[in-house]
């Protein structure tokens, strides 16, 4: 392994566009902050960059929505987001934005150094264009009707209710959502950048020199490179963004996917105006990308080809840990949807438990394959994991040193097999937690420092102090002061994973925050005196779970409910194709005419059918007709109607019917009468 210098640290940049939920805090910051924090504690030189992500379509279609600005909501989000992530203890360095001065300083300069040195191509294509807003549409601006399952309301690139990946050019009738207009074809020019050139230097970089990368990374990179690389357009028609720095380029703005990473450096910038370029120029720089699985692409691909054609001895990651996807009571986390726990909301649900949350998204990380986040899990893994294996400990041995030695660390007599035992779990599972965290996988590393939290809570059920104290007060010394060294490991150990309680347990028993320290036998030497005892975590009621669940109740209840309106009116709007064709001689043939309903009864035991008595205007007779599910007989009963009088009778549930009520009946089987516009007699012939 390579010994760098320093490392630099980024997590993905969140859109602007929305609150950030549990999937991003397990996706990527949860799991770049515990690796950030523990380079600090070993001393490394590390730089931990985010930012807000403040371009593309998505952003100026919800300002279009709410009737403002791009600007006011990307203040807007930008506020929430940094505020969750502070609240949740990950601790950027830098926090920039990508709407920022020196951002659109720095992307147009790297644009333009590509532009001038050859690096794009260029393509005219024919795209979709708005001629009442007079301007080019975005995928995500048209819509139309689905090729695929005929959903109405499909984007220009992606249908949400069959899931279909589509192109503008496939819906069928598509609409600008700008005018509603039809849009028209147009030409238009945009610059690419021309992947296939890096194709083998990528093959040689990432999948010859770095197989260590995780599996799921590694296998997209490879497909990816497999299926050949295509041109990618760097540019888009747009009037939100960074504008193209180049003449001729009026109304055409960076894509955000250009622009985005390279955020990471303006950020960098931001905070070392003078003293960034070590972090993304030297060979020294241990460059880490923590991102979610849909960035794979982004981050493994474009960006790494980016910088190789910039040159100018920008570096490429080291490492890439993407995540895989984390569900929510078993459904996919959806923005749109509402079906998600949101970082913020959390913070004001459970005031002072961000560790609680933060445990159970690495205890749960969906390293290796999508996982589930169920709030039963999240108060089992409080309650049962926190509270009584860690809690518990750590309160044991604080409350009976203050009840045996006035709260000063006693002295430890000779070490029993029990004791020696204990203490020579620590280093073994300090090795453990140092090689997962170092290789990013922090379930493993989590599960590590809870095995230290078992051995302690294993050691003082095991040895019973507050038993031995009734008789020998030296040993019961020995056994809290191993208990206490035991404290202060799990102090540092905790750090990354739980900083918030790891704090408070430092500040409880007065303890140092040195890595090196972990695992060594005399961290806190007798007589060294502990503060009082505090709880590190409290249970998790049922009511506060429950208070979740119902939460979630209701979205989804919400969502059934819609998802079933939709449905019906899909099914009202579907028309019959014609049927084939009669001649005029067949219709003639047909005796239609008016009459009026003297009576109505329901047929007994049936649901669906009346007995209707009618004045055909020649005769009076009866008629059966399905039409109970939507009209009573009071309802019926003077209603003048239209029939089919020469239909063969027919004997139905005993009763002869003479004819047929003409009905007019939509797709979802609703039905009503036909009848003729203004009063005519009974018996009007209709044709
Ligand atoms: N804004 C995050 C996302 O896909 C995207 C990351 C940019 S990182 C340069 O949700
Ligand atoms: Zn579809």
């Amino acid at each position: 392994m390579k010994d760098y210098k320093r490392t630099l640290v980024t997590a993905a940049l969140p859109y602007a566009n929305g609150p950030v939920h549990i999937g991003h805090l397990a996706g990527v910051y949860v799991p770049a902050d515990i690796y950030v924090r523990y380079l600090r504690m070993r001393g490394r030189d590390v730089l931990f960059v985010c930012g807000s992500d403040e371009h593309g379509v998505p952003i100026t279609i919800k300002a279009r929505q709410q009737g403002c600005s791009p600007q006011d909501i990307v203040d807007k989000y930008d506020k929430i987001i940094s505020d969750s992530f502070k609240g949740f203890g990950i601790n950027f360095d830098v926090y920039g934005r990508t709407s920022s001065k020196i951002h659109e300083e720095t992307a147009s300069e790297f644009f333009k150094k590509l532009y001038d040195s050859g690096k794009f191509i260029t393509k005219t294509t024919e795209q979709y264009y708005d001629p009442e807003a007079k301007t080019f549409l975005a995928d995500r601006y048209i819509v139309g009707t689905c090729p695929k399952c005929g959903n109405p309301d499909a984007y220009g690139d992606q249908c949400e209710k069959c899931g279909s990946t589509l192109s503008p050019e496939e819906l069928i009738n598509p609409k600008s959502k700008l005018s509603g207009a039809e849009p028209i074809k147009k030409e238009t020019t945009h610059w690419y950048l021309p992947l296939q050139d890096y194709e083998q230097w990528l093959r040689e970089w990432i999948l010859d020199g770095h197989k260590e990368w995780r599996s799921n990374v590694y296998g997209q990179v490879k497909s990816w490179l497999d299926g050949g690389l295509q041109p990618r357009a760097v540019t888009r028609d747009l009037d939100w963004g960074v504008p193209v720095p180049v003449e001729g380029a009026e109304g055409k703005v960076l894509y955000v996917w250009f622009d985005a990473p390279i955020g990471y450096i303006s950020n960098t910038k931001q905070l070392l105006p003078n003293d960034w370029e070590k972090w993304w120029k030297s060979e020294d720089t241990k460059l880490v990308h923590f991102i979610g699985k849909d960035n794979i692409v982004f981050h493994c691909i474009v960006f790494p080809s980016m910088l190789k054609a910039y040159g100018d001895g920008y570096i490429l990651p080291d490492n890439v840990p993407s995540n895989e996807f984390l569900n929510l009571e078993g459904d996919k986390i959806s923005t749109s949807r509402g079906w998600a726990v949101w970082a913020h909301e959390y913070l004001e649900d459970f005031p002072g438990k961000q560790d609680v949350l933060r445990y159970v998204l690495t205890a749960n990380a969906p390293e290796t394959k999508d996982n589930d986040f169920s709030w039963k899990d999240f108060q089992v893994r409080n309650n049962s994991e926190l509270v009584a294996i860690f809690g518990n400990f750590v309160n044991r041995a604080v409350v009976l040193t203050h009840k045996y030695f006035e709260g000063k660390v006693p002295a430890a007599g000779k070490l029993e097999a029990i004791d020696r035992e204990a203490l020579d779990e620590i280093p073994a599972l300090r090795a453990s937690l140092e090689k997962n965290l170092e290789n990013y996988r922090f379930r493993e590393a989590l599960k590590d420092a809870m095995s230290m939290a078992r051995v302690g809570n294993k050691y003082i059920s095991d040895t019973e102090p507050w038993k031995v104290a009734k008789t020998d007060m030296a040993r019961t010394g020995t056994i809290l002061n191993v208990c206490l060294q035991i404290c202060a490991d799990l102090a540092i150990a905790f750090e990354p994973f739980t900083p918030f309680a790891a704090e408070k347990l430092r500040k409880m028993i007065d303890s140092p925050l040195e890595w090196d320290l972990l695992g060594r036998e005399e961290i806190l030497p007798a007589g060294h005196q502990i503060g009082a005892a505090e709880l590190l975590f409290e249970k998790i009621e049922d009511d506060a779970i429950q208070a979740q669940l119902d939460r979630l109740a209701r979205i989804r209840e919400e969502r059934e409910a819609a998802a079933k309106a939709a449905a019906a009116a899909e099914a009202a709007a579907h028309v019959e194709p014609q049927k084939a064709e009669v001649t005029f001689d067949q219709f003639e043939a047909m005796d239609i005419r008016t009459a009026t309903v003297l009576e109505a009864e329901r047929v007994p035991k049936t649901d669906k059918l009346l007995k209707l008595t009618i004045d055909t205007g020649i005769d009076k007779r009866v008629i059966v007709s399905g039409i109970a599910e939507y009209y009573t007989p009071e309802q019926m009963v003077g209603k003048q109607i239209c029939i089919l009088a020469n239909l063969a009778p027919r004997v139905i549930r005993g009763i002869e019917s003479k004819g047929m009520i003409l009905m007019a009946r939509q797709g979802d089987g609703k039905m009503r009468i036909v009848s003729p516009e203004e009063a005519l007699v009974n018996g009007a012939t209709i044709g």
